[in-house]
């Protein structure tokens, strides 16, 4: 039977997916995220709740959903974008990613030479990518899986172009939210900000013009299909805990109807 094909191949290829979001530690959780249909489940370190420890256990979880994981990790943490890809993560997302000194010290942590200085130890990765052995784990490793540089400021904006052209970044990661702090002077926090749409738009358009991948955090469900259509590959959306307070609620409603 045929590997099923990876998070970078299916997007690579243009398809549109979408991504669950976890920021609770449990690993049933995240792995009832996977079953839920979600092409896959991103686990955050940045604002979520996830440490060193839940992201082994919960990459295991969407492991048995048959999904893949992504991590987020916290600010300027590229020693843990590493050891997420040695756990089994098939891409990271870096935040705040505001200078080219940025990019190029998350690339070289998520790159083995010669693009980048990642270190050996990818024990669990290759038992959860189906590698037979160290020699074809290292050698599709660079292509196998993804960095995403998020884009959240002016700053970062105003570099897109150059993090774009940084070998071992594969794609950007446009946060809405902070996104809207830095478009508003710091007036304002909405992530759905009429205005800054345009600008969201051609972060997409330029990551596809450079031939790198787009992707993009949806608090508002409904934004998917509109940023798809602006030609982001991966949507992010479904924070487990905005799940859980929906669902509870649905469930009360309908409980005193
Ligand atoms: C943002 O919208 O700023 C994000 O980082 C999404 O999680
Ligand atoms: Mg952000």
């Amino acid at each position: 039977m045929a590997a099923a094909p990876t998070l970078a191949e299916r997007l690579r290829a243009g398809e549109k997916l979408v991504s669950a979001w976890s920021g609770l530690t449990d690993p049933m959780i995240s792995e009832m995220l996977g079953r839920s249909g979600f092409d896959a489940v991103t686990l955050d370190m940045q604002h979520g709740f996830h440490s060193t420890e839940s992201v082994q256990r919960c990459i295991g979880g969407i492991a048995l959903s048959g999904r893949p994981a992504i991590v987020r990790v916290p600010v300027g943490r590229f020693d843990m974008a590493s050891r997420a890809l040695d756990m089994g993560a098939e891409a990271v997302i870096a935040p705040m990613v505001n200078s080219l000194a940025d990019a190029r010290a998350f690339a070289a942590a998520m790159k083995f030479p010669p693009i980048g200085q990642r270190s050996w130890g990818p024990g669990r990765a290759i038992e959860l990518s189906g590698a037979s052995e160290s020699g074809a784990y290292l050698s599709s490793a660079n292509r196998g899986t993804l960095s995403f540089a998020m884009i959240e400021t002016r700053e970062a904006l105003a570099l897109l172009d150059d993090i774009l052209a940084v070998d071992g970044i594969d794609g950007v990661f446009v946060g809405p939210a902070d996104f809207s702090i830095a478009w508003s002077g710091g007036a304002d926090v909405d992530p759905t900000l009429e205005d800054m749409m345009g600008a969201i738009e051609s972060i997409a358009v330029r990551a596809q013009k450079s031939g790198k991948l787009s992707a993009v955090f949806a608090a508002d469900p409904s934004f998917g299909r509109r940023y798809h259509e602006m030609g982001f590959n991966l949507v992010a959306t479904a924070p487990d805990t905005a799940c859980l307070a929906a669902g509870a609620a649905t469930f009360l409603a309908l409980a005193k109807k």
